[in-house]
């Protein structure tokens, strides 16, 4: 008996894979692009250094994060907000590449949110061992606004969960070159990400890097 025989079981995976209403993978979107990528991060880095946040609890986030664009997110024993300057720094953020700009508007188009114009570029650097608890991303001044995440380097495996913290969630491997973009009836829906286990990849070594797009102002 042959496999094609069985015209419904497709030995190649999807591309693009709806995951729920409102959330597309696009798997392998960012592949080419990637080495650019991660030199626009390191240049990025070099001017915002990245760095483990405060909580407003006063806990240490074992993530680093830096950012680029017209505003980046900040966390503090303040709250979490969007600010147009580098508490680190003391500068304005980095600008946000015209590449990286393209990139998200092309996966929202294709996830079917047409005219997406981010402003914010949060970079999330994971050590092995690092992770993100479950929330909800509500900083940004309207959530009617996709994001669009693009992951690069070590894999992770994804947590995605309901309206609820409580609520059961689904884990999605999400791999080098892997862009998701969230909306609509999605943009709410309880995240994180497990432990990074240490798998070292050839572009980043020991790290996993994630870009997250905002429409934050
Ligand atoms: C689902 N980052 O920075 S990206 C974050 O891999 C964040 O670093 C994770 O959650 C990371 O806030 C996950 C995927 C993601 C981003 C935003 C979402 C999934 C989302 C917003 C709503 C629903
Ligand atoms: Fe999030």
């Amino acid at each position: 008996m042959t496999l094609d025989l069985f015209d419904d079981i497709d030995p190649i995976p999807a591309a693009h894979e709806p995951l729920c209403d409102g959330a597309m993978v696009l798997r392998h979107f960012a592949r080419l692009e990637a080495g650019n990528i991660l030199a626009d991060v390191e240049a990025i880095a070099q001017k915002a250094a990245f760095r483990r946040m405060e909580t407003p609890g006063g806990l240490r986030m074992s993530v680093a994060t830096t950012s680029c664009g017209n505003v980046g997110w900040v966390s503090d024993r303040r709250g979490y907000r969007y600010d147009s300057i580098d508490p680190v720094s003391g500068q304005p953020w980095p600008r946000m590449p015209e590449s990286f700009f393209a990139l998200a508007g092309r996966a929202a188009a294709l996830a079917g949110f047409d005219g997406f114009a981010p402003d914010a570029c949060l970079i999330n650097r994971y050590d092995p061992g690092a992770k993100l608890s479950l929330h909800q991303d509500k900083d940004e001044r309207s959530l009617d606004h996709p994001i669009v995440s693009v992951s690069l380097g070590m894999s992770a495996m994804f947590l995605f969960g309901g309206m609820k913290r409580s609520d059961s969630a689904m884990r999605i491997p999400l791999m080098h070159g892997d862009v998701v973009v969230w909306g609509g009836p999605a943009r709410l829906r309880y995240h994180g990400v497990l432990p990074v286990k240490e798998k070292p990849h050839s572009l980043t070594g020991s790290r996993r890097i994630n870009l997250t797009f905002r429409k934050a102002m």
